[in-house]
Order: C-alpha cells, then sequence, then structure tokens
C-alpha cells in the first residue's frame, strides 16, 4: 500500500477537553494511522485569516477565525493509504447537526458543539494537504518523505 500524507488538526473545542484529546488520538491509531508529525499550537487571528482565506466572504468567517485562534490546538501529519478520505469520513459532516443525526459515530457526531466549533480540521484533497501540511509545518519536505521515509513503512 502506497502512504498518503494529510493534515489533521485538533481545534481548540476539542483540545480543551482531555479525555477528547485521548479519545480522537486512539480513533487515529484504531484507523490505521502513522502520525507522522504532531505539534501543538496557538494561533494569533492573522493566521486563521490566512488559513480560510478562501471563505473570507463567508457569514460565519468572523466567528470561525476567532474561534481558530481563541485557544490551543494539535496539528498532526497522517499517513495511510487514502489518508485524506479516510480522515475526512473519521471526522464527519462539517455541520453539527448533520453529524449528529445522519453520522454519530463520528468525531463530529460524538464531540461536535457548533457550526463552528466543530472538533477538527481535515485536508478535503490532495492540493490541498499539499498547501496546508507547509502551512503548518514548513519544516516537512513531502516530496523528501515520499522518497526517503515512505518506503520504510511499506509492508
Ligand atoms: O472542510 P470542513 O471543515 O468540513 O468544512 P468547510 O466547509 O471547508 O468549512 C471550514 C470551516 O468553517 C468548518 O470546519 C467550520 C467553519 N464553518 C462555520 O463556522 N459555519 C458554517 N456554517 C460552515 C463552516
Ligand atoms: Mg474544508
Amino acid at each position: 500500500r502506497v502512504l498518503q500524507l494529510t493534515l489533521a488538526v485538533i481545534k481548540p473545542d476539542a483540545v480543551a477537553h482531555p479525555l477528547i484529546i485521548e479519545s480522537i488520538n486512539a480513533n487515529i491509531l484504531e484507523n490505521k494511522f502513522l502520525i507522522i508529525r504532531r505539534k501543538d499550537l496557538h494561533w494569533k487571528k492573522e493566521h486563521s485569516e490566512m488559513f480560510y482565506a478562501e471563505h473570507s466572504n463567508r457569514f460565519f468567517y468572523q466567528r470561525l477565525v476567532e474561534f481558530m485562534s481563541s485557544g490551543p490546538m494539535q496539528a498532526y501529519i497522517l499517513a495511510r493509504d487514502d489518508a485524506i478520505r479516510h480522515w475526512r469520513e473519521m471526522m464527519g459532516p462539517t455541520k453539527v447537526f448533520r453529524a449528529r443525526h445522519t453520522s454519530p459515530d463520528t468525531i463530529r457526531g460524538r464531540f461536535g458543539l457548533t457550526d463552528t466549533r466543530n472538533t477538527t480540521h481535515g485536508s478535503d484533497s490532495v492540493e490541498s494537504a499539499q498547501k496546508e501540511i507547509p502551512f503548518f509545518f514548513p519544516d516537512f519536505c513531502i516530496d523528501r518523505w515520499m522518497k526517503e521515509e515512505e518506503p520504510l513503512y511499506r509492508a
């Protein structure tokens, strides 16, 4: 199996609850992800604004950028076959009502509080992972990892 990388972020609402982080971490490992890098961070508002620039004309933008800089977060580079799709499936739908009602076993279905305080982020495509991983991990070289380290994990 060829490994794919994705960016996963545990947002401030979930980081505020140690048992939720523990549960998410257990879930990551149960789902056969490798944790390649992991870091704690606390964004300034400018970081939120930059990261979510594509949503800057949406009604929720202000509350989103305030929330994302409101407390500590944890970021992960995760690897697996089809990592992007698997992590998105584990997170569940963006909106909390939908998550609770249609996917109660997902991370957002279990722990999401509102459409904004929805526990986690995940890259949604190969292109977004390639932009988002360096945004969080500027020292990490995706190409070098793929070439030099990915083969070491292959069965
Ligand atoms: O990729 P994903 O996080 O599932 O959703 P997006 O549609 O890309 O929105 C990004 C982010 O914006 C979402 O995770 C929470 C926030 N948001 C919000 O606060 N209110 C909404 N009605 C929709 C999205
Ligand atoms: Mg998105």
